[in-house]
């Protein structure tokens, strides 16, 4: 047995992983002795890995569909088909009638390769992947108060801080490692605050949990720094070297009382008190927020009123402190610091400037569009409307993460051509006319960026399925099958040579240099060297930090005579999205039953529901059938679902009301309605590609 050093799958800790290799398979896996994120330990998923890339069950061979069936065919034949169809379509409506959504679980060298293909080759900038419906409001809000939208200190920060604020994160599940670290913070001594309007497991085991009102956010934040700037709590030299606009904030909230922030959050005016006091003198306090902040039609606002909260206090650019979003995939921050996103090239560089339009012109060999491009809500959108045509779905699966599944599978439909590259027949990938088999993370080499901006190697321990590639070989050979000659890289270095050079903050890195150390955090460049644990510890890129005044925005569809419950959606520890790669090992599945609605037990009393009858939910754009778990996770009025379940799609209830800055979908919060199924009746189940094993329902 031979054992490869490799990097988690999964999510975005990036836990060190060995692969244990044996006759040309992975048998297991082994965590990184000595890893600065994982330290020694892996979660139950990342010790899963060698069920969830297995070649059972994969894509071996292209295949191209034909009268509704798939056959198999050579990588000739199947690129070939999707050249002629981008082309047909570049031919007739031009580059706005394209488009590519990448994968934030595959490689930075295949995302740098994603980007080019959709930027040099299709002429378009129509290219964006699931950090959309994930930290894009983070992105953008940050962007405005600080110059900068990522994770701004390190996981090692969380042991010298002395208060661990979590907003809207469900760490325990979804960032176990870091949850791991935070535990021990708090054994340690430091405070850990939980705000969330479920009790997930943190939140039962922090210090303080506030269990505020689902989508009150804005309302919470705002009514802290209320509490702060009356009491004279605020940082006062942090706000005079380093921020601006105080002034329209104090006017902003003069007149808010604490008694109007409890009514709006559900929380007692005591513990508001209590924790604004905690975090504004805290020696160092580490703010950590997720999808309880982002996925809300205020999302950006909801971002930037985390941003005022820690500007005020003075809580970062010193270690223990930070604004730190919680990046969801393996390599999200990684998609976008590659450019997948329709605004910017590699490294935020703006698609609208003329600098940076000649930079990569020049550098690519090419001509390049010039204003920017579709989001991946805006491309399905496009589709519905006869505009976009051709699309190259690289990685996700869509049909069942995005809002809204009827809208989705209707703007599929429409579609004159869909190519889907993937590891195995996803619900998405069954929409595809061709499919493409991808390698997965143990079969090539490269590199993953995690939350804190570290950049760590893959290595390639075992040849790839069948006729399986990386995805950034496949979209080379596409490119020069479209004319493109400038995507002809040797091997994954060379490629990450390219991209390394266009891109300011990686500028400093190398295969060799990220070897030596445990990965690189960026910006990694000729003024740092070895990379950079804390950002903003003497300005922020923006000059000042902003504060900015916003306000509180309820959900767009609240609870009605109609649909009288509100309705949320999370994840499980055991699964991890679609459940297209957790969802095939058997120690995984047998873990939870597939897709319940958790419900308060007073709810369940009040509409003659015991544990576990099947019920039928519906929102105003869908329906399902599943059963019920009555727990006191969720206050009453309050449903809570899991999205992992293709079984039970709760994205055929949520809504795609979007955040006009960031085009986020409101995943947190909708309004629903449950009926019981007759006594007897099992829940219909919705028919599905994923293996279930051991199903329990
Ligand atoms: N096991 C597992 N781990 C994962 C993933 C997975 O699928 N499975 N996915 C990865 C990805 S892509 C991501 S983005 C991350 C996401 O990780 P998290 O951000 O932790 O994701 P969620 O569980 O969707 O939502 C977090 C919490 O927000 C709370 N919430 C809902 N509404 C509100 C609100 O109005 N205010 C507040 N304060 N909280 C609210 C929910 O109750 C939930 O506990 O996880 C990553 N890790
Ligand atoms: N209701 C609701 N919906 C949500 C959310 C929510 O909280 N609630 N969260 C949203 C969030 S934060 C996210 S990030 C999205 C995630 O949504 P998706 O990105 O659609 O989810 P994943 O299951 O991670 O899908 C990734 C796919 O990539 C494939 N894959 C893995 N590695 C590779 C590779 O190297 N190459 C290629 N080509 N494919 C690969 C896997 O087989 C898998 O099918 O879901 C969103 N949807
Ligand atoms: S915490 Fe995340 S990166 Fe670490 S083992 Fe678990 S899924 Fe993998
Ligand atoms: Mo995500």
């Amino acid at each position: 047995m031979r054992v490869v050093p490799s990097i988690c799958t999964f999510c975005g800790v990036g836990c060190g992983l060995g692969l244990r290799i044996e006759e040309g398979r992975v048998i297991g896996v082994e965590p990184q002795p000595g890893h600065p994120v994982s330290q020694g330990q892996l979660c139950a998923k990342g010790w899963a890995t060698s069920f969830a890339i297995d070649p059972y069950k994969r894509l071996t061979q292209p295949m191209i569909k034909e009268h509704g069936r798939f056959r198999p065919a050579s990588w000739g034949e199947a690129l070939g088909r999707v050249a002629e169809e981008f082309r047909a379509v570049l031919d007739e409506q031009g580059p706005g009638g394209v488009g590519v959504i990448s994968c934030a679980r595959a490689t930075n060298e295949d995302n740098y390769a994603a980007q080019k293909f959709a930027r040099a080759v299709l002429k378009t900038h129509n290219i964006d992947h699931c950090a959309r419906i994930c930290h894009s409001p983070s992105v953008a809000g940050l962007a405005r108060t600080l110059g900068c939208g990522a994770m701004t200190n390190s996981i090692a920060d969380i042991d010298v801080a002395d208060l661990i604020l979590v907003i809207g994160a469900d760490v325990t599940e979804n960032h176990a490692m870091i949850a791991a670290r935070m535990l021990k913070a708090q054994a340690r001594g430091a405070t850990l605050v939980v705000v969330d309007p479920r009790k997930t497991r943190l939140a039962r085991l922090a210090d303080i949990h506030l269990q505020i009102h689902l989508g009150s956010n804005i309302a919470l934040l705002n009514g802290l720094l209320q509490i702060i700037l009356d009491n004279g709590w605020e940082n006062q030299a942090f706000l005079e070297s380093r921020c601006e606009d105080i002034q329209p904030l104090r006017q902003h909230l003069a007149g808010l009382t604490p008694e109007q922030t409890s009514a709006a959050t559900g929380v007692a005016v005591a513990e508001l008190q209590r924790l604004a006091f905690l975090y504004s003198h805290a020696k160092a306090a580490f703010t950590a927020y997720g999808m309880g902040i982002t996925q809300f039609q205020s999302g950006t606002n909801n971002v930037i009123a985390v941003s005022n909260l820690a500007l005020v206090c003075g809580q970062i650019g010193r270690p223990g402190t930070g604004i730190n979003p919680l990046r969801g995939q393996n390599n999200v921050q990684g998609a976008c610091d590659m450019g997948c996103l329709p605004n910017v090239y590699p490294g935020y560089q703006d698609v609208s400037d003329p600098a940076v339009q000649a930079t990569f012109a020049a550098a690519w060999a090419t001509e390049l569009a010039q204003t920017p491009g579709l989001t991946s809500q805006g491309m399905l959108k496009a589709a519905q409307h006869g505009e976009l045509r051709a699309l190259m779905i690289m990685g996700e699966d869509p049909l069942l993460t995005d809002p809204n599944q009827n809208q989705v599978a209707r703007a599929l439909a429409a579609l004159d051509f869909l190519v889907v590259v993937e590891l195995s027949l996803t619900e998405t990938a069954k929409c595809a006319d061709v499919l493409l088999p991808a390698a997965a993370f143990a079969e090539r080499d490269g590199t993953f960026t995690n939350c804190e901006r570290r950049v760590q190697r893959i290595r390639q321990a075992i040849a790839a399925p069948g006729l399986a590639r990386s995805d950034w070989q496949i979209l080379a050979e596409l490119a020069r099958l479209m004319g493109y000659p400038g995507m002809a890289w040797a091997d994954s270095e060379a490629l990450f040579v390219e991209m390394a050079g266009l891109t300011p903050i990686y500028s400093a890195m190398s295969y060799p240099a990220l070897d030596l150390h445990h990965g690189l955090q960026w910006p990694c460049d000729a003024a740092h060297p070895q990379g950079t644990a804390i950002l903003h510890e003497q300005r922020f890129p923006r000059g000042r930090g902003r504060l900015l005044p916003v306000t509180q925005v309820a959900p767009d569809e609240c609870p009605d005579a109609d649909f009288p419950f509100a309705f949320t959606t999370h994840r499980l520890h055991f699964h991890y999205g679609s459940g297209s790669m957790t969802r095939k090992s058997p120690l995984l599945e047998r873990e939870t039953p597939a897709g319940l609605l958790i419900m308060h037990p007073a709810d369940g009393v009040k509409l003659g529901l015991h544990d576990h009858q099947g019920v039928r939910v519906s929102s105003r754009r869908g329906y399902l059938e599943t059963r019920v778990q009555l727990s006191d996770d969720v206050p009453a009025g309050t449903l809570a679902m899991p999205y992992h379940f293709h079984e039970a799609p709760c994205n055929r209830l949520t809504n795609d009301a979007e955040d006009p800055t960031s085009k986020m979908p409101e995943l947190k919060a909708c309004a629903v309605k449950v009926e019981p199924l007759p006594p007897g009746q099992a829940p219909c189940i919705q028919a599905g590609s994923h293996e279930v094993r051991h199903a329990s329902l």
